[in-house]
């Protein structure tokens, strides 16, 4: 597979970059921060998005020393951010699997001299599932003073219990409902049931995937804390994020 042997040598040669999409504080309508979306700069086939070699990544266990390399790019670039912008960054179940996760993770924020406050980590529901090892993981994690937080939500088999259990800070509502709100009255429904749990469990609710105004003001009347998508802004490198919202939100 000649995908497989150009992904063990692009971390060498500096091919990866990591770009950066506000999520915003509804109430507020401020830039909460930012997340962290890696993409691989192949020098034949153009800019390659995660959904493609992700999934490789892990196969190839290759995600061990990406992940790591972009906990500690993003975490170095978010120390030249406004001082109130948090960083989140993906971790895939692999990472959280393998043993050193949380000496990783610490090693990021000590080089980088980031405050754990500051910093957000996403996982999806198949990370919860992933075992008891997984799990001691995220709450070590979270002892650190990290935001846990669970990606994709409603979209994997975890039960209502696990939301519970695990020591989660904020749910991100999987952008496939918040693309049927304004036709679908049942993921109205899921939305609005998802949220109201997240109260009841103190937890924050992102929306991801808010293309429309539309949408956001369905969003907003539901009760999410926090939304992200293109109605705000795209992913963008580095140099050019923003750290006003564009939008009137
Ligand atoms: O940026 P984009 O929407 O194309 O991302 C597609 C998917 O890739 C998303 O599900 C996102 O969570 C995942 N992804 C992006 N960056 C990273 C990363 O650094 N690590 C992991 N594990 N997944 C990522
Ligand atoms: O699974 P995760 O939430 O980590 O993935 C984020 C992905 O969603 C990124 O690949 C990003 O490019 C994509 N994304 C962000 N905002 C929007 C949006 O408004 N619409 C769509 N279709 N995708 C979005
Ligand atoms: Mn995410
Ligand atoms: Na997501």
């Amino acid at each position: 597979h000649a995908l497989e042997i150009d992904l063990r040598l692009a971390l060498q040669r500096g091919e990866f970059e990591i770009h950066y999409q506000p999520f915003i504080k509804l109430g507020s309508d401020t830039v909460d921060g930012f997340e962290a979306l890696v993409r691989w700069r192949h020098p034949n086939h153009g800019l390659i998005s995660p959904d493609r070699f992700i999934p490789l990544a892990e196969e190839t266990g290759i995600i061990v020393p990406l992940g790591a390399w972009v906990l500690e790019r993003a975490c170095a670039d978010a120390m030249s951010w406004p001082k109130t912008m948090k960083l989140a960054v993906n971790l895939s179940p692999i990472q959280l699997r393998q043993g050193n996760i949380v000496d990783t993770v610490a090693r990021a924020l000590k080089i980088s001299g980031l405050r754990a406050s500051r910093l957000e980590l996403e996982v999806t529901e198949t990370a919860v599932l992933a075992g008891a090892d997984s799990r001691r993981a995220l709450e070590l994690i979270a002892g650190l003073g990290i935001a846990v937080v669970l990606d994709d939500f409603g979209t994997g088999y975890a039960s209502l219990s696990h939301l519970a259990e695990m020591p989660f800070k904020k749910i991100k509502i999987d952008r496939g409902f918040v693309a049927n709100l304004p036709t679908h009255s049942t993921s109205r429904a899921i939305v609005a049931a998802i949220t109201n749990l997240a109260r009841e469990l103190g937890m924050e609710v992102t929306a991801e995937g808010v293309e429309t105004e539309e949408q956001l003001i369905i969003l907003k009347a539901a009760g999410c804390t926090n939304a992200q998508g293109y109605f705000f802004a795209r992913p963008h490198p580095h140099s050019q994020i923003e750290f006003n919202v564009m939008k009137p939100v």
